[in-house]
């Protein structure tokens, strides 16, 4: 049922608003048929990897829909900012961000370089130029900018900085498909951007990523270090990996883009309704895509006081609505960074008030709608709901 009272809320007992769970990151998917026919294709070449027709057709498709020069698919981001950062030269000291998903920092410290944390603008979640500046040390030996939610704020400064210093300036453009900023797609700042597309993504190859450069010499030597290093039968230039994405991956990937389109419409028809539902409720804010720039849409992200922010996902998730707390707690206080000690209140202020919701081709106007309706229900008792829910501590689910 549809809460519109206190007592109607699951966490206390009453029947939840969904039957089944409302997953953040819930795969939009790819017509099946079409899959089937391609990936039917491939099994019939006997092609089933190592740059073969589909994983160029997704690239190719890849690099028009991003507005870059050179497209290197890789089979996950987190690969695609390791061959960046390789290619590029970057050694020691990379500054980043502490408020992303793990796996900027993760990428890497992977290959033995040091992640050090600057904070955040806390208006637009991405990295502060003027904190980037005070990071730069003599050991700094690279930049990685990360377009959270598709924003990308601050990164002609970024560039500028990049360029003053002479550093490497990869950014993770993970959530960026198919954004723009002042009028440039994304994939063209910077010397490389590397785009995710996991399955939870808004176009997804079930695993993936891309990395997008206007640089044509880095892009080969990019595409060597993705394939061993090979440059002939018999012969590799250098220390490389193995990060080629698969003709299995690259028909999700192909079929999935050919709906590109419907799934960023529906996740602004997701957006706008959760504005519409939420901009009168006291408390809550969800984040402006209103910049003029286009948009995947793909987060929806509210901000609420951060004391009510943990027990409205535990109504929430009552109500089978699996709200997250992306991304929480920061990178920096995360086991493998956290001894590093980095002090950041921006990240840790805005980390601990951000509410991630639903949305994609899984979730219906109406069950947007059903959600608005909890957050609302919730919001204007918040105080009685941190009381009773403080009294009854329990975990949030993973
Ligand atoms: N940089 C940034 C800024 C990123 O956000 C990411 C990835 C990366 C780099 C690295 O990109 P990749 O190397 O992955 O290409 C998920 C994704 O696994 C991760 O790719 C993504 N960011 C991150 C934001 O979300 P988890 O650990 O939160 O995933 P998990 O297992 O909790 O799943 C999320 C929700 O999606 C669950 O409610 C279940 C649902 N789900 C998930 C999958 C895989 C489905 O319904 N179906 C599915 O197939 O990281």
């Amino acid at each position: 049922m549809t809460p519109s009272r206190l007592e109607d809320l699951a966490v206390f007992g009453s029947t939840p608003a969904f039957t089944e769970p409302r997953h953040v990151g819930r795969p939009n998917m790819p017509d099946r048929e079409r899959v089937l026919e391609l990936v039917g294709e491939a099994m019939d070449r006997r092609w089933l990897s190592n740059e073969g027709p589909l994983h160029e057709a997704f690239q190719e498709r890849v690099r028009q829909i991003t507005g870059a020069r050179h497209c290197v698919v890789v089979a996950n981001a987190t690969l695609g900012i390791q061959l960046a950062a390789r290619a590029l030269g970057m050694e020691g000291e990379i500054i980043m961000p502490s408020f992303t998903f793990v796996g900027t920092p993760h990428a890497v410290s992977w290959i033995g370089l040091e992640p050090v944390f600057a904070e955040i603008d806390p208006r637009t979640h991405t990295l502060d130029p003027a904190a980037v500046r005070t990071a730069i040390g003599p050991r700094t030996g690279g930049i990685v900018g990360v377009h959270l939610w598709g924003r990308s704020a601050g990164a002609e400064e970024l560039e500028a900085i990049a360029e003053e210093h002479d550093l490497p300036l990869v950014f993770d453009a993970a959530h960026a498909l198919g954004c723009t900023r002042a009028g440039r797609p994304v994939a063209t700042l910077g010397d490389a951007s590397v785009i995710s597309f996991h399955a939870t993504k808004v176009a997804g190859a079930a695993e993936g990523g891309a990395i997008l450069t206007d640089d044509a010499e880095l892009a080969e030597r990019l595409r060597r270090m993705r394939n061993f290093g090979f440059v002939a039968f018999d012969t590799v230039e250098g220390l490389a990996t193995n990060a080629k994405m698969s003709e299995m991956n690259a028909a999700m990937g192909v079929a999935s883009l050919e709906r590109f389109e419907e799934f960023v419409a529906v996740n602004r028809r997701n957006y706008e309704g959760y504005v519409a539902g939420l901009q009168d409720v006291p408390g809550v804010e969800v984040i402006d895509y209103a910049d003029g720039d286009e948009h995947n849409f793909h987060y929806v992200v509210l901000e609420v006081p951060a004391a009510v922010r943990d027990p409205l996902i535990r109504v929430l998730q009552a109500e089978r609505v699996l709200a997250r707390r992306y991304f929480f707690p920061g990178c920096h206080r995360l086991a493998p960074y956290a001894p590093a000690g980095a002090s950041l209140s921006a990240t840790d202020e805005v980390a601990g008030r951000v509410v991630t919701l639903p949305t994609g081709t899984a979730m219906s106007a109406d069950d947007v709608a059903r959600v608005c309706a909890i957050v609302r229900v919730a919001m204007a008792h918040a105080d009685d709901v941190v009381r009773r829910l403080a009294a009854d501590p329990a975990g949030l689910g993973r």
